[in-house]
């Protein structure tokens, strides 16, 4: 059990205790839970090193409340807490978290309105019968409906592209504060996982205390989970919590490896220092009570023996052997990137033209683009039929010359993105796809075919030779849309031998193809393209997502035809 973990089970505790109006004990097992929750080593380390003796040692802690943390360290129970539960009739737990209620709250609710949970309360709130009640009224009966509005919002995970634009902001805000040597995301968002928890940030400053005054009082501040000295914890009102910590200058290595995770990254590390003689911990490497590393994350690494892992390849799938073998991959950088292969206009439901999408890609340091309008079954889109896209190929040409003429080095390619239909065969024709550059497959209608039939139906579509890519391969929207039924490890293997292409389409609420298809990709030589699928010219900021994707998914420049050069890439087009 961690700290963590011990600490939510003595608050627990501590409440029901309250709501048994219990004297004086509540507020001890409270005090103890707020020490726990700050002490920097694990209780099970301090346990096994010195028993019950030891955790009596930790202030606050007499022998009772000791022997209930020695039963869950020992057991992962305690029997004092189950019965604490089982005679409470109510969810505490639960209804704790709503802003505003506290044990004795909780217990008046129950007793007079019979409220056992949060369903009940939201009932009670809404009928209006909470402001009736005495030591309530109305202000209160509001604060408890927003609260559980609030914990119903903050409730599960946010997606990256969600989280990202807030934590750079807060991260330069954090920056500019006096005494702020280093501000630095880290956990799951610095491994760019595509869904993320909480947000764990790095500060260090020799002026902890107003870090952590300017941290809680910041406008998007929700509300304030924990305030320390140099930790504190909030919910954003958008229902994001943030957890930030303030580090001396020698361990920013040690704490910056550390939370980043992941958590099974971080124990190989530790193994691997143990089997060295080392102590690895967030405060930094040590060989007997000497630091020997800690103060950046390469120079840990390299006491160990190991190669430096990028936090996207922190997932124990591989990277701490290879980093031993010295065999990590040279991953694709955003800067590799030289084109986009999927880009929709003012055709159909793009907003911007053909040339300002060019120039949006320009300065977004690309060398080419296609132009990829969806085709006439998405009638919703005004998708082009046969006729329209060679008024487009023309348009294409126009703009070309334009560019051209200005002496810019830019190319702008003749593509689609075109249906896939029911039967596996295309929204256009042979004769149609055949004049375009780079022609783009999408599955956008019946997601709820049986898996074999799906997989049978992309199978045909990807073998038809007109088709290069296959566009966002999965269909999955990330905590919206599950991805349809279908067999991508067939899939790949028919890519291989059809010589397709599968995206991987960068919007942070696509993320398709998933890490875990990608890395298949790259082992059995399936090539990729990362795709912004810009539907606006401020869209092809996205293609970071997609370049971090393909990182997770070990994917190197070789592997990302749109890492190439214009000419090289057409030449390997079917
Ligand atoms: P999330 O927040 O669910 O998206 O995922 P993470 O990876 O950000 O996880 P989080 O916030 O619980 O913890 C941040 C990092 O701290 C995690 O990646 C690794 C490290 N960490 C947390 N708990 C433990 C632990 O019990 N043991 C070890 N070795 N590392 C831990
Ligand atoms: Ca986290
Ligand atoms: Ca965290
Ligand atoms: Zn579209």
């Amino acid at each position: 059990m961690t700290n963590q973990e011990i600490a939510k089970i003595l608050y627990e505790i501590s409440a029901y205790l309250e709501m048994q109006d219990v004297a004086f004990k509540p507020r001890a097992y409270e005090k103890v839970a707020e020490v726990v929750e700050s002490l920097s080593e694990p209780l099970t380390s301090i346990h096994s090193k010195g028993g019950i003796k030891a955790i009596q040692d930790v202030p606050g802690v007499g022998i009772s409340i000791a022997e209930t943390i020695e039963e869950l360290i020992k057991t992962g129970h305690s029997k004092h807490y189950e019965e604490l539960k089982k005679n409470t009739p109510v969810d505490l737990a639960n209804l704790i978290r709503v802003e505003g209620l506290g044990p004795k709250k909780i217990k008046a609710l129950y007793n007079k309105l019979g409220v056992r949970n949060l369903k009940d309360l939201e009932k009670s709130a809404k009928a209006g019968k909470i402001r009736k009640l005495a030591g309530f009224g109305p202000k209160s009966e509001e604060n408890i409906l927003k609260g559980l509005d609030f914990l119903s919002r903050s409730s599960g995970r946010f997606t990256l592209g969600a989280a990202l634009p807030l934590v750079r902001e807060t991260e330069d805000r954090l920056r500019g504060l006096k005494g702020v040597k280093k501000a630095q995301v880290a956990g799951s968002i610095r491994r760019w996982k595509e869904t993320v928890g909480d947000v764990d940030i790095l500060v260090v400053s020799d002026k902890a205390e107003l870090v952590m005054d300017y941290f809680i009082n910041m406008p998007e501040v929700g509300r304030v989970l924990a305030h320390g000295k140099t930790k504190s914890a909030i919910t954003l009102k958008n229902g994001l919590d943030v957890d930030l910590r303030v580090l001396p200058p020698e361990s920013y290595g040690s704490a910056l490896a550390y939370f980043t995770g992941s958590k099974a990254h971080n124990v190989a590390l530790r193994q691997i220092a143990i089997n060295k003689g080392y102590k690895l911990n967030e405060y930094g490497l040590f060989k007997g009570e000497r630091q020997i590393a800690g103060k950046t994350e390469e120079e840990i690494y390299k006491k160990l023996g190991l190669d430096y892992v990028e936090p996207e390849l922190r997932e124990l799938t591989g990277e701490v052997e290879a980093a031993q073998e010295h065999i990590l991959p040279n991953l694709i950088k955003r800067s590799d990137l030289r084109g986009d292969l999927q880009v929709q206009t003012n055709w159909t439901d793009g907003e911007k033209s053909i040339k300002e999408m060019a120039s949006a890609a320009m300065k977004s340091g690309l060398e080419y683009i296609v132009i990829t309008d969806h085709t006439k079954r998405l009638a919703m889109t005004n998708g082009l039929d046969e006729r329209r896209i060679v008024q487009q190929m023309k348009e294409i040409d126009k703009v070309n010359a334009g560019l051209k003429a200005k002496g810019l080095k830019f190319t702008i390619l003749k593509g689609s993105e075109c249906d896939i239909l029911k039967d596996g065969t295309m929204d256009l024709s042979d004769s149609t796809l055949s004049k375009l550059d780079v022609v783009g497959a999408s599955v956008h209608s019946h997601f709820n075919l049986p898996r074999e039939d799906q997989t049978k139906r992309i199978q045909k579509a990807i073998s038809n030779p007109s088709v290069d890519i296959l566009f966002h391969p999965t269909g999955r929207l990330i905590q919206r849309r599950e991805a349809y039924a279908v067999d991508m490890g067939a899939i790949i293997d028919s890519a291989k031998k059809t010589k397709t292409v599968l995206e991987i389409d960068a919007f942070p609420d696509r993320l398709d193809l998933k890490d875990e298809y990608i890395r298949q990709c790259v082992e059995v030589g399936v090539k990729m393209s990362i795709d912004s699928d810009a539907h606006t010219d401020s869209h092809f900021s996205v293609l970071e997502y997609g370049v971090a994707q393909a990182r997770r998914g070990w994917a190197k420049r070789s592997d990302i035809i749109n890492a190439w050069p214009v000419s090289k890439m057409l030449k390997f087009l079917k």
